[in-house]
């Protein structure tokens, strides 16, 4: 277990209390189910770094490696999205004649592809060394190692420093974040911004989406802790702006103290963070409470359908499911299969309940009275997509941002 990730050495208040969890991507055959591994997932809050996080987290080897299950460019609506990016940051006033761009955690090069078609200077850092592979395949130069400070250093000495440092959905799940800021700081040039963006604390508050609390999201990030944290290193932040991203994200710009101006919209954030109590203890206790009602209205209607007779599937083995299905202890009595469309997950069973996870093909062949949303992040992708099956009677059901079938 990790024990490295407290910001400022404080003590946490305990807030949330998961029970016995698996690795979210955890998903396995029948004969390791017995010796699966579990840990005791808690979350707490910092009353003076202001972070919101695990208590403890698995070791980055056991969930980060040549298995990793989880491939970006499965979903066309994030292709999209970073492929925006890459556009939009080609384009800015950060980026020189000659730049050198890093991602840390590119995953499959979802996003530096675009970069690489474009001969830019250019890095990967991803230490799954299958989705390393796939990026490498599209053209992107990647090192199959974790990032930190010392790494950070060897990557200058090799390239020089860094005009971006990017990263999305990574940020979070780095359990030695003082190391990685520290390392960001001295691989970005005086001129450079670091660029992430994470599922955001806010969004997650207000829905009720516990779910993005699983072994590798070890933060979850707000302005207000983002600022604290990277303060600690030099880094100010600079431009902080919303996304529609796995249901609700945050896109943090950062910068040696003092080069750029501070845009508007971190102070409005800011104070929104304040007016929603993101730096009070009371916020996530009623969140906790939240999380408890979200669970027993859940179990309740998935109960109440089946007691009727009706098939329930899963739609899409994510790893939030494993929250939800080992929090609220939703089995095979429940939910028949979760389909998915990662060849990586076919024929497994989920992590801890053991639901046989199916190519998505099944979906359409079997069509469940019901489908639990387990994607609810990509349900407007999601929607459109199954419209035949809406339209042939299916109903699908989500807990977000409330127990609901849509
Ligand atoms: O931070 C993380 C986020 C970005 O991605 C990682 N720690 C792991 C992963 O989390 P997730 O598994 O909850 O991500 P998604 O994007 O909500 O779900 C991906 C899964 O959903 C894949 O197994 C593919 C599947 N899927 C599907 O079967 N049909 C996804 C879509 C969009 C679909 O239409």
């Amino acid at each position: 277990m990790n024990k490295f990730c407290r910001v400022d050495g404080s003590e946490l208040i305990p807030v949330n209390d998961f029970g016995l969890q698996p690795l979210g991507n955890g998903f396995l055959l029948p004969e390791q189910t017995s010796d699966e591994y579990f840990f005791s997932m808690q979350t707490g809050f910092s009353q003076s770094s202001l972070m919101f996080q695990l208590l403890d987290q698995p070791n980055p080897e056991q969930m980060f490696h040549e298995n990793y299950a989880f491939f970006s460019s499965t979903s066309l609506q994030m292709s999209h999205h970073f492929k925006k990016f890459a556009d939009g940051i080609l384009e800015s006033k950060f980026i020189t004649d000659d730049p050198f761009i890093v991602e840390l955690g590119c995953n499959d090069g979802i996003m530096l592809k675009h970069i690489a078609s474009k001969s830019i200077r250019h890095l990967g850092i991803e230490p799954s060394v299958n989705t390393a592979l796939e990026a490498n395949k599209v053209g992107v130069n990647t090192l199959s190692e974790f990032f930190s400070s010392e790494l950070a250093t060897k990557v200058q000495s090799k390239h020089g420093q860094a005009d971006v440092i990017f990263s999305a959905n990574v940020m979070c799940h780095i359990p030695d974040i003082n190391d990685i800021a520290s390392g960001i700081s001295d691989l970005l040039k005086k001129s450079g911004v670091l660029v992430f963006e994470d599922p955001y604390l806010g969004d997650v508050i207000k829905k009720t989406s516990y779910d993005q609390i699983y072994d590798e999201h070890v933060f979850l990030f707000s302005a207000l802790s983002v600022s604290n944290l990277f303060s600690r290193y030099g880094l100010e932040l600079i431009n902080a702006e919303p996304q529609k991203t796995h249901g609700g994200s945050m896109r943090y710009t950062l910068a040696h103290k003092g080069v750029y101006p501070i845009e508007e919209n971190v102070q409005t954030i800011l104070q929104a963070e304040l007016e929603l109590g993101l730096d009070k203890a009371e916020t996530y206790k009623a969140f906790d409470e939240n999380v408890r009602k979200s669970k027993n209205d859940l179990v309740k209607l998935l109960s109440d359908i089946k007691s009727i007779g009706k098939s329930i599937a899963g739609y899409a083995a994510t790893s939030k499911s494993t929250t939800i299905l080992n929090y609220c202890g939703i089995g095979g009595d429940l939910i028949d299969y979760i389909c998915d469309t990662t060849p990586l997950k076919h024929n497994t069973l989920s992590p801890g309940m053991h639901i046989p996870v199916v190519p998505y093909q099944d979906f359409l062949d079997r069509k469940p009275d019901y489908a639990f949303l387990f994607a609810w992040n990509h349900a407007e992708e999601i929607l459109a997509k199954e419209n035949t099956y809406l339209q042939g009677g299916g109903k699908f059901i989500t807990h977000v941002p409330s127990v609901n079938v849509l």
